[in-house]
């Protein structure tokens, strides 16, 4: 078995992140991680909050808070809402630990060695109330193409022209509203990139070639347009310092590395901070040697170009052997009523809340189900409550709820006997073995939706045996053989409670706890095991677990829609 490294991108440290950032990283990475655990991997999964930049700061300030304080509080907030979901991170880090400044402080120098670090003079608008250089999206005015007065430095969102800060028509300060801005001149360092360009391709010609076409062709496209020098150092306090010996002259005061800089690295501080946390080794995971190690990326598609791009030219410059993404995973945008989830506007479902509403695992399945692999996708309260009643109560919660207590009432608190299988039990035993097979094929290609299908495919195949040997009526003619049918779907039940697990983890261990199996160490079922459906044996105890999921009914909707939204945005929203 490989050794298995997953990451997940860093969210984003100002605020709680909504249904649209948890499928597109964070949450098919747990749901791979979990399946490659089961398989018998060694799987490192790691995430972290992403602390540095403007947008941080600013949030803080908002807050009231000094930053630091601030990140640490949005770091227990975030990380508390991510075990709600049951995401299995084996370390969740954070991008300001003293482990991720030491390793981009290395990462820099090293850079710096080898000649792709230059210094340049720069001019950039300086905002003389608020006592700072202000980033080109920090800067608003008004648009010169359409007149909208709320046009940002870097674009504007009325229609969409790209714009330099110096085209505003009375530019002043997104942060306090001054107009009182200077052009200053200051100095950053630039990483040459246009020297890593060459290099770049030839790695991702090598490497890339499996990725999902989401993935490559954004990585293409930034090629083909040319990798430009860009700035690596930012005029602010929050940040990791650019370290003085990497500057021509002396005391550069309040230069940090630009978030997008620090952010990736932390990967790696985010090992080291497991490592030393008593976790392992971590240079192990990053550093390529004999050993084999797979490294998956999970992201959503604005990320690409850092992830395929930008970070594996800074690796590549440091001419150590990092080890460098084999395969990037990337999302569409899960949208809310056909418009955007926005963490500004309040528009859409936040992780917290979300959890306040439903258990995690209703969320996890409709999530995953949905994916928005190929195409972006759509979260609608009715779509949700379709999926959660047909595929969670209907197909598999009834199932488990219905076999089990009926088995009790009939023939007591252990599993029946009755009579050997017949050619039906063979039968159903040949399509679960088939469907698993499917089942892991499409997690393997993290394929996600055709997995959440296949899953959904297997509880199904039990629902149609049930059916067909209607076990209810035969009980009263054939007690053997009705015996016979539930102790084939308790088999059911425990395969389904472990090959479920990567999706609804809580379920999965609730089905599991249903039988005292002694030993039951099974991670995973063997095509045998599928077409044997012998691991439940005829007299183990089970008890009967409470109702699985419960069916959204119509109230829950009609508060879900109005509370929440449950419309079309209106075009200039
Ligand atoms: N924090 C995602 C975002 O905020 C960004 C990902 C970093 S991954 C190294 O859009
Ligand atoms: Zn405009």
């Amino acid at each position: 078995m490989t050794r298995q490294l997953v990451t997940s991108a860093l969210p984003y440290i100002n605020g709680i992140k909504h249904l649209g950032n948890l499928v597109g990283s964070m949450l098919p990475a747990d749901v791979y991680s979990r399946y490659l655990r089961q398989r018998g991997h060694e799987v490192l999964f790691i995430c972290a909050t992403d602390e540095h930049g403007t947008p941080a700061e600013l949030a803080a300030r908002q807050a009231g808070l000094p930053v630091a304080e601030f990140c640490a509080r949005q770091h227990r907030a975030q990380r508390a809402v991510y075990q709600g979901f049951g995401l299995s991170f084996d370390y969740f880090g954070r991008s300001s630990s003293a482990q991720n400044t030491e390793i981009t402080q290395a990462f820099a120098r090293a850079l710096a060695a080898n000649g792709f670090i230059e210094e340049r003079s720069v001019r950039q608008v300086y905002s003389v109330a608020d006592g700072r250089f202000l980033p080109d999206r920090y800067i608003v005015g008004t648009c010169p193409y359409c007149g909208y007065d709320q046009a940002r430095g870097d674009q504007c969102e009325q229609c969409a022209r790209v714009l330099d800060p110096t085209d505003l028509v009375d530019p002043r300060s997104a942060i306090s509203g001054s107009a009182d801005l200077e052009v200053r001149e200051t100095r950053h360092l630039f990483l040459l990139q246009s020297l890593l360009a060459g290099e770049v391709e030839a790695w991702l010609d090598e490497h890339a070639r499996d990725w999902p076409v989401l993935a490559s062709s954004i990585a293409r496209t930034w090629l083909a347009e040319g990798l430009r020098d860009r700035a690596i150092t930012r005029d602010l306090d929050w940040g990791v310092p650019v370290p003085a010996d990497l500057w021509l002259e002396p005391a550069a005061e309040g230069k940090v590395f630009y978030v997008w800089f620090d952010a990736p690295i932390e990967y790696l501080g985010a090992t080291k901070e497991w490592a030393d946390a008593g976790g392992g080794d971590w240079e192990s995971w990053w550093r390529r040697g004999e050993d084999s190690v797979r490294y998956t990326q999970f992201m959503g598609k604005d990320n690409v170009p850092f992830h395929a791009v930008m970070f594996p030219a800074t690796q590549l410059a440091t001419r150590e052997p990092w080890r460098m993404v084999d395969y990037l995973k990337s999302f569409n945008w899960l949208n809310y009523y056909g418009g955007k989830f926005s963490t500004s506007r309040h528009r859409g479902v936040f992780l917290d809340v979300a959890l306040e509403l439903l258990p995690a695992d209703y969320w996890r399945y409709f999530l995953m189900a949905h994916a928005p692999e190929s195409d972006d996708s759509d979260f609608t309260w009715e779509l949700f409550r379709a999926t959660v009643n047909k595929d969670l109560a209907d197909t598999l919660g009834n199932l488990v709820n219905r076999v089990l207590s009926f088995s009790r009432r009939r023939f007591g608190d252990q599993v029946p006997y009755g009579r050997e299988p017949g050619e039906p039990e063979r039968q159903l035993g040949e399509r679960i073995a088939q469907l698993l097979a499917e089942y892991e094929a499409e997690l393997d290609a993290l394929r996600f939706r055709r997995a959440a299908r296949a899953l959904r495919a297997l509880w199904r195949a039990g629902n149609t045996y049930l059916e067909q040997q209607a076990p209810w009526l035969r009980v009263r003619t054939d007690p053997d053989a009705a015996a016979l049918t539930l102790r084939t779907a308790m088999n059911l039940i425990h395969l389904y409670a472990v090959v479920s697990e990567p999706f609804v983890p809580t379920t999965a261990r609730v089905m599991r706890s249903a039988f005292a199996l002694t030993g039951d160490t099974r991670s995973w079922f063997t095509a045998e095991q599928a077409r044997a459906l012998d691991s439940v044996p005829a007299g183990t105890a089970f008890s009967v677990p409470p109702v699985l999921f419960a069916k959204i009914t119509d109230e829950q909707l009609d508060g879900y829609r109005s509370r929440f939204g449950g419309a079309r945005p209106a075009e200039a929203d």
